[in-house]
Formats: C-alpha cells, sequence, structure tokens
C-alpha cells in the first residue's frame, strides 16, 4: 500500500510539472519564440519534427540524382561549372538538415537506415526521370521555384535548427531557381528545336510540381497539428496556389506554356483557377511505383556502400585528432 501510494504521489507530481512544462512551451510557441534543442518538447512534436525534416533531407540529397545524370552532357563549362555547384549546394542542404535532426536526438546513420530501408520517404518529384537537358531548366524554374514557395515560412518554424538551417538553404534555393530560370529562357529564345525541348520539360515537370505540395487540405494528415505547433505556417494547397499564381506570369515571360487548359484568372478570388490534379499518380509515386523510385534507392544505397572507406578514413582521422590533441595537452 505504501509503496502504491509513493507511487501515485510521485505520478501526480510528474503530472504536475509535464503540465507545467507544456503550458511554458505553449506559451513560447504562441509568443512566436523559438524552441531549442534543450527546450522542454512534446513527444509528438519532436517525432514529427524528426519525420518532415528527415523527409526533406533526404530529398537533398536523392533530388542530388537526377541532375546529376547531366553533368557529363552540359552543353558549355560555364553550364557545367553552374550545375556542379547546384548538385553540391543540394548535398550541403541535406547536411544542415541532417544535423538540424541529430540536435532532436536521432542520428544521421539511423535517418539513412530509415531511407534505405523505404521506411522514411522523400518528395514525390524526384522519382522522375531528366530526359532532356531542358530538364536541367525546368527544375531549377519549377522544381526549386516550389521548394521555395514551401521552405520560406519554414524559416519562421517555431524549431530554432530547423528555421535557422532553412534561412541559409532558401537563399542558395533562390540562386537555384534562377539558373533554371535563365537556362530555360536562352533555350526559349534560342532555336525552334530548343524552344521546343524546353516546353517539353515544362509539360512534364509542372504537374508534378504541383504535387510537390503535398495531399490537398482535406487528406492531409498531420497539417492541421504542424500549424498549430507553428512548424508549417500555411497549408498544402495555400502553399500550391501561390506557386501557381507565381508560375504564371513568368510562363508568360518565358514565352512557353504550362500545361493545363483550366488555367485561368478568376477575378472574383483574385487567384488563378487551376485543373484538377492526377492524385492517383501521387498514390503511387509513394507507394514506390513512379517511373524511378527504384534507381534511386539503388543509387542512394550504393552510393551509401561505396562512401563506407571515407567514412572510416574521416573517423579515424578524427580519432587520430583527438589523440593528438590529447599528447598535445600532456607535452
Ligand atoms: N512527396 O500530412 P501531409 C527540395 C507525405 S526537396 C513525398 O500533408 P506534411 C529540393 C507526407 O510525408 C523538397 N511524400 O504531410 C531538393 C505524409 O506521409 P507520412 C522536399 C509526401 O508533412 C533538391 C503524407 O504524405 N521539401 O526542395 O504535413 C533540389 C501526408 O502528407 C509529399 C520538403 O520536404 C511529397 N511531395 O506536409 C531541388 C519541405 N507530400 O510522413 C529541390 C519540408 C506529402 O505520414 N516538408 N507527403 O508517411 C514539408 O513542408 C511537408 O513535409 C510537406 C508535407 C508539405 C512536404
Amino acid at each position: 500500500m505504501a509503496t502504491a501510494a509513493a507511487h501515485e504521489t510521485r505520478t501526480a507530481e510528474e503530472d504536475t510539472t509535464t503540465g507545467a512544462y507544456e503550458h511554458a512551451f505553449d506559451a513560447a510557441v504562441a509568443a512566436e519564440e523559438r524552441i531549442e534543442p534543450r527546450d522542454w518538447m512534446p513527444d509528438a512534436y519532436r517525432a514529427t519534427l524528426v519525420r518532415q525534416m528527415a523527409q526533406h533531407a533526404h530529398s537533398e540529397i536523392i533530388g542530388m540524382q537526377p541532375e546529376a545524370n547531366w553533368i557529363t552532357r552540359a552543353p558549355s563549362l560555364r553550364r557545367k561549372a553552374i550545375l556542379m555547384a547546384k548538385v553540391q549546394d543540394e548535398a550541403g542542404h541535406g547536411l544542415y538538415l541532417y544535423s538540424a535532426a541529430e540536435t532532436l536526438g536521432t542520428g544521421r546513420d539511423e535517418l539513412l537506415d530509415k531511407l534505405h530501408s523505404g521506411r522514411q520517404k522523400y518528395s514525390s518529384i524526384f522519382n522522375y526521370p531528366t530526359l532532356t537537358w531542358a530538364d536541367v531548366g525546368a527544375i531549377g524554374w519549377l522544381v526549386d521555384g516550389a521548394a521555395i514557395t514551401n521552405q520560406v515560412p519554414l524559416c519562421r518554424c517555431s524549431y530554432g535548427p530547423y528555421a535557422r538551417a532553412m534561412v541559409r538553404i532558401c537563399k542558395e534555393e533562390s540562386f537555384h531557381q534562377r539558373q533554371g530560370y535563365e537556362l530555360l529562357l536562352a533555350l526559349s529564345r534560342g532555336t525552334a528545336e530548343q524552344h521546343a525541348m524546353a516546353q517539353d520539360a515544362v509539360d512534364r515537370w509542372w504537374w508534378p510540381s504541383l504535387m510537390m505540395f503535398g495531399p490537398p487540405d482535406d487528406e492531409s494528415a498531420h497539417s492541421a497539428q504542424s500549424m498549430t505547433w507553428k512548424i508549417k505556417r500555411h497549408s498544402n494547397d495555400e502553399l500550391r496556389q501561390r506557386f501557381v499564381d507565381i508560375c504564371v506570369p513568368q510562363a508568360a515571360s518565358l514565352g512557353l506554356t504550362l500545361p493545363d487548359p483550366e488555367l485561368r484568372w478568376n477575378e472574383e478570388r483574385g487567384r488563378h483557377d487551376f485543373g484538377p490534379i492526377d492524385w492517383s499518380e501521387f498514390r503511387e509515386v509513394l507507394k514506390g511505383n513512379g517511373p524511378c523510385n527504384e534507381q534511386r534507392l539503388t543509387q542512394r544505397r550504393r552510393a551509401h556502400e561505396e562512401g563506407a572507406w571515407v567514412r572510416e578514413a574521416a573517423a579515424a582521422y578524427a580519432a587520430k585528432q583527438t589523440t593528438g590533441g590529447a599528447e598535445g595537452e600532456r607535452a
């Protein structure tokens, strides 16, 4: 009995403490303060962040593949140098995001293991092939453009390390978007064949880019809670609409069309109406049945295995530095 009573007392005390922590957490989020790694946070908040940040980090490194496909075939030294720098930037973004996720207590090894075993997702967009050089431009303009639209609000995410990583990433993404736009503009103003190549790429990447924003709001499992926690600031449909409104005038300046016969300005709403998205395609891609899912994961696993010696060498070097440091202190 005595033990049970003590236990009851302890639980009540714990409850009061957790309640106070929860109250402080809610107040900090309401006051637009940042939650930092050592602050108390609800388990579900932590799990949601790890899920989203991991998926984001995985997207950055898988996203290197479709573009890297064109490095050896870039049409000029200038274009090659730009593309190499962009692909390297994506690796850097992955690194910032894995590091930010690490502050929540989940290591990069664990996250990569979940990616490689298919237990964690990466963005649907990277399961489509890059068939021509113009796809590099379409990815920059549309995919990076969608990424910026989605990610600028994440700079105000309630979790400090994620928000700070996003500030840096967004600066680089803006540059990526502009290089894609400039590449497409050069093709669009080029020969008839080049113009057709640019148009074909935009036709293929437009709808998958709209899918990047996630399922429609009424099917989005996480949006409501993530918005209450101020991880997400806008719903999937809001951001998708914003993206469409941004792209329409840009397509006109590029001299290209968007492949949607229902796309038109709605005076009443002050936004563009657009045609229905094929959500069955999105669901198939998420299930692993997109055109390149298998190829992307196989390549990622191979790259990881082939990089084992680099990780071992880096770990050995770090260990040597630590030992060297200690010896240095003794001397
Ligand atoms: N692809 O409840 P929802 C980049 C999943 S990288 C795959 O709305 P949430 C770039 C979702 O995870 C682009 N899965 O989820 C890199 C959830 O499944 P689980 C990546 C998707 O999290 C290199 C389920 O569907 N950007 O920019 O509230 C070169 C229900 O969805 C997708 C980010 O990751 C999708 N498109 O909202 C160029 C940004 N959409 O986990 C560019 C950060 C949804 O329950 N992430 N799902 O199994 C986010 O902002 C949000 O996670 C999302 C989804 C808007 C993507």
